[in-house]
C-alpha cells in the first residue's frame, strides 16, 4: 500500500516539483507514494469563484474563507475512507506549528498517509482551524507566501525515509540526525583537486580506521557548528569511544 497523501491546495501545479523529479517523483511512479490534490477554488459557490475575503476587524491582506476549504477536507478525506484508512489526520502548515524534526518525519513515515493543508495569503478563517486540523506543523522559524513549499519539504523528508525510496538502503540510516550527529565530511574523485588532497585515510581501505574517523567528524562538526544539536547528543550519553574520539578532535582543533 502506497503512503497516501491528499494536499489541499490553491497551487495543485507546484507539486510536480516533487512528483516529476529525483527520488520521490522515483517514489510516486513506483507506487510507494500517492498524490492527490484537492483545489479549494473547485469548491466554491459564486461566480468569482473567490477563496478568500477581507479580514474582519481590519487589517492589510486577505484571510481564507472557511466553507472551500472545509468541503476539499470532506473530498479528501471521503478519498482516503474509501482506500481504507481510517481516521486519517489533517495537518496544517503553518509558522505556529510544532517544528518539522527527523523524529517527526519518521513518526509520518509510519502512518498509512495523511491530509496536508496548504494556507496562502495572511492564513486561514480560525474556526476552520478549530474545527477541521487535527495539528500544526512548521518547517522552521521564517514566514512563507503559502503552505506549498512547507508541505514539500514535509513530504519530501517522509518520502526519503521510507524503506525502498532510496538506491542505497543504507543512506537513509546513515544521514545526518539518525544519530543526532551532523554527517562526516565526503569526498569523490579526483583524488586531488586543485592541490587538495582526499584525507590519506580514506584511502588506506582499513575500514574500521575509516569508522572512526568519520565519527569523530561527525562529532567534531556537531561540537563546531550545531552547539545546540551537540547539547542534546551530550545529554543523551556519549559512548567512551565518542568521548575520547571528540576529545582527540578538540585537542586538534584548539592547536591548529
Ligand atoms: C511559514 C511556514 C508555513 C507559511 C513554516 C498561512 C499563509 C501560512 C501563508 C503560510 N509560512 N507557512 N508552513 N515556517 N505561510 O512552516
Amino acid at each position: 500500500m502506497p503512503f497516501e497523501c491528499d494536499v489541499i491546495t490553491l497551487f495543485p501545479e507546484m507539486f510536480s516539483a516533487i512528483t516529476q523529479y529525483g527520488i520521490t517523483g522515483k517514489a510516486c511512479k513506483n507506487g510507494i507514494f500517492q498524490l492527490v490534490t484537492w483545489n479549494p477554488r473547485d469548491f466554491t459557490h459564486n461566480n468569482h469563484r473567490t477563496v478568500d475575503d477581507d479580514p474582519y476587524g481590519g487589517g492589510p491582506g486577505m484571510v481564507m474563507m472557511a466553507q472551500p476549504l472545509e468541503d476539499s477536507i470532506i473530498q479528501a478525506k471521503t478519498r482516503q475512507i474509501k482506500l481504507g484508512l481510517k481516521n486519517t489526520r489533517v495537518i496544517y502548515l503553518s509558522p505556529q506549528g510544532k517544528p518539522l524534526d527527523h523524529e517527526t518525519a519518521k513518526m509520518f513515515s509510519n502512518l498509512p498517509g495523511f491530509i496536508l493543508l496548504c494556507g496562502r495569503y495572511e492564513g486561514i478563517d480560525e474556526r476552520l482551524i478549530i474545527n477541521q486540523v487535527d495539528m500544526e506543523l512548521s518547517i522552521g522559524d521564517y514566514v512563507l507566501s503559502g503552505g506549498e513549499l512547507a508541505a514539500m519539504v514535509l513530504i519530501d523528508c517522509i518520502i526519503r525515509q521510507m524503506p525502498g525510496t532510496l538506491g542505497d538502503p543504507e543512506s537513509a540510516t546513515q544521514d545526518s540526525f539518525v544519530n543526532g550527529l551532523l554527517e562526516h565530511p565526503h569526498y569523490t574523485r579526483p583524488e586531488q583537486y586543485k592541490g587538495d588532497c582526499v584525507p590519506e585515510i580514506l584511502m588506506s581501505g582499513n575500514h574500521a580506521h575509516i569508522r572512526r574517523w568519520r565519527l569523530q567528524q561527525s562529532l567534531g562538526r556537531t561540537w563546531l557548528k550545531r552547539p545546540d544539536l551537540f547539547e542534546l547528543k551530550f545529554a543523551q550519553g556519549m559512548t567512551g569511544e565518542e568521548e575520547i574520539l571528540l576529545e582527540e578532535f578538540k585537542k586538534s582543533y584548539k592547536s591548529r
